[in-house]
């Protein structure tokens, strides 16, 4: 029944335990209602499939598992629904031998998903690379899956290409794009300065050329705040793993340069960005036009005129703060980018003056074809820019200016921003700075961590993720404390913060109540109707793989009815869906620094 996709070697063998060690953990603070009488999935004590009357089965019936795989050490649950059983079987998918038999946990509630009972099968203590599946009597068996070390690697590449398929300005041609192939759209060479953006020298109407850069999302606005995120995650990634990057073929129009792919993706919006500067130094807010794309609209038929929109203290400092980090990084490229680093570094300094001038301009534009990216509290982001700053100059002053700004670590998400500035000085800062200082910010962001942890660790579906992380974007709240976990596991070697990391690593690939692995092309169960504008418009059934969707939570903030009310099950697949199935360039970035972290190890 199963197909055998490995012939990696197979150990067998049989365990009878209570928790079998290994990385787990993860059971405290999780409520117990096994002697509750509502664990009514369990009476039946057939071991084949699903709900009676051949019904397909509803998520809540399901055993749920990471629909990519596993790695092999570290936390491995299944959550399992609350059916009466007591034991659970690893059995292997080659010949359905069984290699592990363990107790399952007693039966749990998750506040998020709400009256769903259901229970954990933790095989975190088997290590045996190969396919599995679960198997528990009176459930239908799990999917098969994998374990090893590299299971990571096709879903890593995808997830980074995504980034290619929203380029703006050129065409995508099949050699790179298969199926997703497309003509060149938003060539950008003739934006015009909004009323928003005007000042004497350039008044409104004034064309500049702003070409390249990443569509946001599946509109195709192009945002400085939103790409703030986005660029510091992928550069980190490069930064932290380069070693795993140096050789990795993404086959982009690139490949094969003296430059890591993921230097030149992230090069094609930083050089958008860099267009993006007023002659004063301030940065505008975003491309836009002044009415959405049609839906069914691929990007060369998008012929609205657009528009510079807005310019404040917000997207002028995460610009400083981008550009100063990549012309840290890529002044390793001298030969490759001869006086990029040096001109982004003093473009980023010039941005920097303009909003010491200009501290307190929160944006305001026009939204009426463009998304917002409002935000008007900027401590976070005058933090991450000196933070950033000092890196790239040594220069105290900009020390000083992260201190003064006394700016709380918090999950990192496109509105705060401070937590960036932490991650990079612990990263990059410590023979920079005295040791002081360099452990007061070390160990606020491992305080951030602990936090985390014991999310997970209070969860009974093995998240960091509380119902307040259940947002517009709830996948990627996950995702980034997923991250700050992973600083905390690099900075102390302690695998409580990997394994929660792979908890939420294992959420976004299946193990959640939706049972969707919310990535597009991965998984048995994935998004089909992505909100992508390209994905809807180019006739082609599947959507482009490697995006993240948005993620459950249940504000209902667009016109969809939702199946249900409780926060972690309040998902749909549909294009009505843009507050939960759309996807964007940050909310991918949480994930491609997982999958890199794991796949380096
Ligand atoms: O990710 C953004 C989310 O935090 C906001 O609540 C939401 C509503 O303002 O907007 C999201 O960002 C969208 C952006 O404005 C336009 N491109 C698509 C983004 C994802 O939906």
């Amino acid at each position: 029944m199963f197909l055998n996709r490995t012939t990696l070697p197979l150990l067998v063998f049989v365990m009878s335990i209570a928790g079998c060690g290994g990385g787990g953990g993860g059971n405290s603070g999780t409520v117990d209602v096994s002697s509750s009488s509502a664990s009514s999935s369990s009476s039946s004590s057939s071991s084949s499939a699903s709900s009676s009357g051949g019904e397909p089965a509803t998520s809540s019936e399901l055993i749920k598992i990471n629909q990519t795989g596993y790695m092999s050490v570290g936390e491995k649950f299944a959550i399992v629904p609350a059916v009466s059983a007591t034991q659970f079987e690893l059995k292997s998918a080659t010949d359905d031998s069984i290699v592990l038999t363990a107790d399952l946990s007693a039966t749990m509630q998750w506040t998020p998903s709400g009256d769903d009972r259901f229970k954990q099968a933790d095989f975190s203590g088997f290590t045996t690379p190969g396919e599995y599946f679960v198997s528990v009597e009176g459930v239908a068996d799990s999917t098969p899956f994998l374990i090893g070390d590299d299971v990571y690697a096709d879903l890593h590449d995808a997830v980074l290409k995504a980034y290619y398929f929203n380029r703006a300005s050129t065409a995508l041609e099949a050699t790179h794009a298969g199926d997703w192939a497309r003509s060149a759209g938003h060539p950008d060479t003739n934006v015009w300065i909004h009323d928003s953006a005007a000042t004497e020298s350039r008044p409104a109407g004034t064309a500049i050329s702003s070409p390249k850069g990443w569509y946001d999302a599946g509109d195709y606005g192009k945002y400085t705040v939103n790409s703030g995120i986005s660029v510091y995650t992928l550069l980190a990634a490069y930064e932290h793993f380069s070693e795993f990057y140096a050789s990795r073929d993404m086959n982009i129009p690139e490949s094969g340069d003296d430059v890591p792919d993921i230097l030149d993706e992230v090069k094609w919006n930083l050089d958008w960005l860099a267009t993006m500067q007023d002659e004063d130094g301030g940065v505008y807010h975003k491309i836009g036009t002044l009415n959405w794309a049609g839906e069914f609209e691929m990007p060369d038929e998008d012929t609205r005129q657009r528009y510079a929109i807005g310019k404040g203290t917000a997207a002028t400092l995460d610009f400083a703060a981008m550009l100063a980090q990549a012309s840290r990084i890529y002044a390793a490229f001298e030969t490759e980018f001869p006086g990029v680093s040096a001109t982004w570094l003093s473009q980023a300094e010039d941005a920097w003056d303009w909003a010491m001038a200009n501290p307190n301009v929160a944006y305001s534009g026009n939204d009426s074809g463009s998304g917002a990216y409002g935000d008007s509290s900027f401590g976070d982001e005058f933090a991450w820019a000196a933070a950033e700053l000092y890196l790239a100059t040594e220069d105290a002053a900009y020390l000083t200016e992260f201190n003064n700004q006394n700016a709380a670590v918090t999950n990192p998400w496109w509105g705060g921003v401070a937590t960036l500035g932490y991650m990079s000085l612990v990263a990059s800062g410590e023979s920079l700075m005295e040791s002081d200082d360099y452990s007061s910010v070390r160990s606020d962001l491992i305080g951030s961590a602990d936090a985390y942890l014991a999310d997970y660790q209070a969860s009974a579906y093995l998240v960091p993720m509380v119902n307040n992380d259940f947002v517009w974007g709830s996948n990627s709240q996950g995702g980034n404390k997923a991250v700050v976990l992973l600083q905390a596991y690099r900075e102390t070697g302690n695998a409580a913060y990997r394994d929660a990391a792979l908890g939420m690593l294992s959420y976004l690939l299946g193990r959640n109540p939706t049972d969707y692995s919310y990535v597009s092309g991965y998984g048995h169960k994935t998004p089909m109707d992505l909100h992508h504008r390209q994905s809807r418009a180019d006739g082609v059934v599947a959507p482009v793989p490697g995006f993240l969707a948005g993620g459950p939570h249940n504000g209902w903030q667009d016109t969809c009815t939702y199946p249900s009310s409780d926060n972690a099950k309040s998902y749909m697949d549909a294009w009505c869906s843009y507050s939960t199935n759309e996807v964007t360039i940050n909310w991918n970035a949480p994930l491609l620094y997982l999958l890199a972290a794991f796949l380096s190890e």
